[in-house]
């Protein structure tokens, strides 16, 4: 699926250095892709209980390929409820295009097509529908159909999903799904079209005028071995997306405010009984 423009209403959310003072380690995870088992086993890594100074950013891509997008968008929505600014929540490109599709014109549906098997719409609308499909009922119609049933179970998780910003910028590093439009140095806040933050690809390498920690593109695209380990670049990019539908697994990057230092595991494997696929 190539979407090339979003109407993703979210705006950029331009932070000052706030963690930097109250944060001691902040916790990075991205491209969750509907893997609820994978990200609570992040959940256990990234200790907000225990430690107050903790801080957890999570980069998007909440659904689609795995079985329970809306498990895990309900599940970050609770993080936030708990912990309020501690826990912040980027979009990513996938999560756009959820809202893309909801907010499209009945006829067109190919937001469907990517759905293999259906398994994030049925994440939302498991039960029969309201209103049964006819069996003579147009591909349109289907689809208003499914939108409907969709936003009338969980208008309020799409509406927390619509506020979500698409940048987190603090003193020294940018976090974003993708990436910004570095070519433009400085003036990159300017630069940068909106679709770059959560669509860009390839990944840039090389010093740039702050860090950038981001998803998207899979790490084992960046290592030459073909490893799911965080990338690091040597100089600006930490890249971190574990290819969870593959691996079963998540990149936790943690960044050690105080010694400025960066470190990161990646969650256990999944056991075969608890990873349903
Ligand atoms: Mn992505």
């Amino acid at each position: 699926m190539c979407v090339t423009s979003t109407t993703c209403s979210a705006s950029w959310s331009i932070t000052g250095s706030q963690e930097d003072v109250i944060a001691s380690s902040v916790y990075v995870v991205s491209d969750i892709h509907g893997h609820l088992d994978a990200l609570e086993r992040a959940l256990e890594i990234v200790d907000l209980d225990g430690d107050p100074g903790a801080k957890l950013m999570l980069l998007g891509d909440y659904v689609d390929r795995g079985p329970s997008s809306r498990q895990v968008l309900e599940r970050v929505r609770a993080l936030q409820q708990e912990h309020g600014d501690r826990v912040v929540a980027l979009l990513g490109n996938h999560d756009c295009w959820l809202l893309d599709w909801l907010d499209a014109d009945d006829a067109e549906y190919d937001w469907l097509h990517s759905d293999i098997g259906f398994a994030t719409v049925h994440s939302f609308v498991t039960e029969q529908f309201v209103d049964p499909i006819p069996t003579s009922a147009t591909g349109a119609q289907i689809n208003a159909t499914i939108k409907r049933e969709l936003v009338d179970r969980h208008g309020d998780l799409i509406a927390w999903l619509r506020g979500l910003p698409l940048l987190h910028e603090a003193d020294h590093a940018i976090f974003v799904h993708a990436g910004v439009d570095e070519d433009a140095g400085q003036l990159w806040r300017a630069a940068t079209p909106e679709y770059v933050l959560t669509e860009k690809y390839p990944a840039s390498r090389g010093p740039f005028v702050k860090t950038i920690i981001a998803g998207h593109v899979r790490t084992s695209e960046l290592h030459a071995d073909g490893s799911h380990e965080v990338f690091h670049d040597g100089a600006s990019h930490y890249y971190i997306d574990a290819a969870v539908e593959e691996t079963g697994r998540l990149n936790v990057l943690k960044y050690d405010v105080k010694n400025r230092e960066f470190s990161w595991q990646m969650t256990p494997a999944a056991s075969p009984r608890s990873e349903a696929r």
